[in-house]
């Protein structure tokens, strides 16, 4: 694993209608994620919170919500990642909401020559405008990383795709549009719903996801949405979905990812403290670090 970790905050939260995910960045940093990290001898640069335009009275936008703003905040984004990896250091970056996998992508995307990504998430996020049932753009990243959707987006970095449809694999999935089914079949998108981690288990699927990307690709990008755990472990997250991932699993599967030394980039994005319950799934989020980057018992 990289020994030099770059931080980046993204306050995010135009990607959706919920107020208060903007101030995930300073839960995370709160519930001690810097001295966690040190405490595994990583070399932590906190390079602080990117600044977020405020849409302000500006017209809204037909469609898609504050798309100008988000599409603002990801080409910030991509800009700082893009140096992070160009210096040599690995970005974990912390949401704001998932709308900042955009940036995130196109900011690593040039420096693979073939990227894969692991998409923990309750959800596909894989809407267009055209599919999207809220408009709200944090439901669209991973369509958007396929090339699909808006230009003001698809076009941040000024190259489309950045991924390719079979180097991803969604794991926790359990709530997805017709829009998104669609597509998934369409692409041959990998999936592993929850059905598939209640019948394999957790082992079995990190086993076969790792396989399979370490075979294909040249980088591995970890975008963990909070939502991909149960909202009993999980509580403060804008939209919650039952029956998810609980704490050990994603424990686990977080540990056999260190093991396998695949990850070269993540996000945790989607933790909102006010709708939390003590800064509970902050402190999930930087438990699931500790893991991620090799933390053991014994
Ligand atoms: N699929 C729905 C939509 O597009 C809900 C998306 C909810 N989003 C997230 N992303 N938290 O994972 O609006
Ligand atoms: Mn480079
Ligand atoms: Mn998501
Ligand atoms: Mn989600």
């Amino acid at each position: 694993m990289n020994r030099q970790i770059s931080l980046i905050g993204v306050p995010m939260d135009l990607g959706q209608n919920r107020r208060g995910v903007d101030m995930g960045p300073s839960a995370i940093r709160y519930a001690g994620v810097v001295e966690r990290l040190k405490k595994l001898n990583y070399a932590i640069e906190d390079l602080g919170d990117i600044e977020i335009p405020n849409p302000g009275k500006r017209p809204e936008d037909k469609g898609l919500k504050n798309l100008h703003e988000v599409s603002e905040g990801n080409i910030r984004l991509t800009e700082i990642v893009d140096e992070t990896v160009e210096k040599g250091h690995f970005p974990l970056v912390l949401g704001g909401d998932h709308s900042i996998a955009i940036g995130s992508l196109a900011g690593i995307a040039k420096h693979a020559e073939s990227l894969g990504v692991i998409w923990y998430d309750a959800h596909g996020d894989l809407n267009t405008g055209e599919t999207s049932p809220s408009g709200n753009i944090h439901g669209m990243p991973l369509a958007v990383s396929l090339g699909l959707g808006d230009e003001k987006l698809t076009q941040i970095g000024h190259y489309a795709p950045k991924i390719r449809p079979e180097n991803i694999v969604i794991v926790g999935a359990r709530s997805l549009d017709d829009g998104e089914k669609e597509l998934i079949k369409e692409k041959g998108i990998n999936v592993y719903t929850m059905h598939e981690v209640d019948r394999l288990g957790m082992t079995k699927v990190m086993n076969d996801t790792i396989q399979y990307l370490k075979d294909r690709t040249d980088h591995v990008h970890l975008s963990l949405d909070l939502d991909g755990l149960d909202p009993q472990d999980a509580p403060g997250v804008g939209t919650p979905v039952v029956g998810g991932l609980s704490f050990r699993e994603s424990h686990l599967a977080m540990e056999m990812l260190a093991e396998a030394d695949i990850i070269t980039s993540a996000e945790f994005v989607e933790v909102n403290p006010i709708l939390d319950e003590k800064n509970k799934t902050a402190s999930v989020a930087v438990d699931l670090m500790g893991s991620l980057f090799g933390e053991k018992l014994l």
